[in-house]
């Protein structure tokens, strides 16, 4: 019998055909009234397609009452409650390693992006204000300065392996300390007191909900910058927004927000930071690998019972 596949979201057009084709494939974001629908066909549901952005509510899950797996486009998983999935012994594959360099890249880009203003340079330049004005404002040397990474992961060091030959000195916190020749911080505002750069890869959820706060900010100090490829959730927005705005911290690259897509309007309006749009593993080919990726171990589970890439 085929199985009824749930799709929360349409992961990349060419997958999803694919997936159409071996599986009875339910697009939940195209059905109207979706408790008719979760009436007729929940209990038909064993498997999920979702991404990291939508993951999984409970109040979902609870109406999928033989669901046995939730494949995952991205690596994070804090939109899923896995210890609601646990209890129920429904199995988690994501996608990790292969957005890695593209996550890393974008880390970097953003850290060079917000210190040497490169937004505010490409207007400078477009808009005429260099020959009508003159030079633009200096901007900050990132060689010499100190890497605070928060979350010393896959990602977090493929950050540091680039950031180390560009001439930062790093430091990191996290639960424990690894074995890297980096300097190792068991408390954050230690960590900020020493960094010129906050660079936030850690994960979501819980443990780490709002760990960037007022203090945090405050122990960075006017001269630091922040950068984030973790989640919105890991700081304090409205602190990181004032601090912006009067100047108690220097700058911030962000790729993630509290509200997303609906970003804070507040970011728009200030001239220190960078702003991307969610956007790290956003490449052809790294999201072409991560949706082959979904389908592979969709095709595991339904073929042999077992996940590519499971969640530990
Ligand atoms: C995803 C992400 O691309 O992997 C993650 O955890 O946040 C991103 O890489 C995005 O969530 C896709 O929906």
């Amino acid at each position: 019998m085929t199985r009824s596949v749930l799709a929360i979201t349409d992961i990349r057009p060419a997958y999803t055909v694919q997936l159409a084709k071996r599986y009875d494939l339910l697009r939940y974001d195209q059905i109207d009234d979706k408790a008719a629908f979760l009436d007729r066909m929940g209990d038909k549901i064993t498997a999920v397609v979702t991404s990291a952005r939508f993951g999984l509510s409970v109040d979902l899950m609870d109406r999928l009452p033989n669901l046995e797996v939730i494949t995952s486009f991205g690596v994070g998983y804090d939109q899923i409650d896995l210890e609601a999935c646990r209890a129920r012994g429904i199995r988690v594959s994501i996608t990790p390693d292969i957005l890695t360099d593209d996550v890393a890249d974008t880390a970097i880009m953003l850290m060079h992006a917000t210190l040497r203003k490169l937004v505010a340079g490409d207007d400078w330049a477009r808009s005429g204000k260099w020959a009508s004005v003159g030079p633009m404002a200096l901007t900050r040397s990132v060689r010499g300065k100190r890497l605070g990474i928060v979350g010393l992961g896959r990602i977090g060091q493929a950050i540091a392996s680039r950031a180390a030959p560009s001439g930062l000195e790093i430091g990191y916190f996290g639960r424990n300390a690894k074995p890297v020749d980096y300097r190792f911080f068991d408390r954050l505002t230690d960590l900020a007191t020493w960094a010129d750069i906050l660079m936030l890869s850690c994960p979501g959820g819980p443990a780490t909900e709002g760990i960037i706060n007022a203090d945090v900010l405050a122990a960075l100090g006017e001269n630091g910058f922040v950068v984030n490829v973790a989640r919105g959730s890991v700081i304090d927005e409205p602190a990181l927004i004032k601090a912006l705005e009067a100047g108690r911290i220097a700058g911030a690259g962000l790729d993630v927000f509290y509200n997303e897509p609906n970003m804070d309007r507040a970011f728009a309006a200030l001239e220190n930071v960078v702003l991307y749009p969610h956007h790290a593993s956003g490449t052809v080919e790294t999201r072409d690998a991560m949706a082959q990726l979904v389908v592979d171990n969709l095709d595991a589970w339904d073929t042999r019972g077992e996940l590519i890439t499971p969640v530990a």
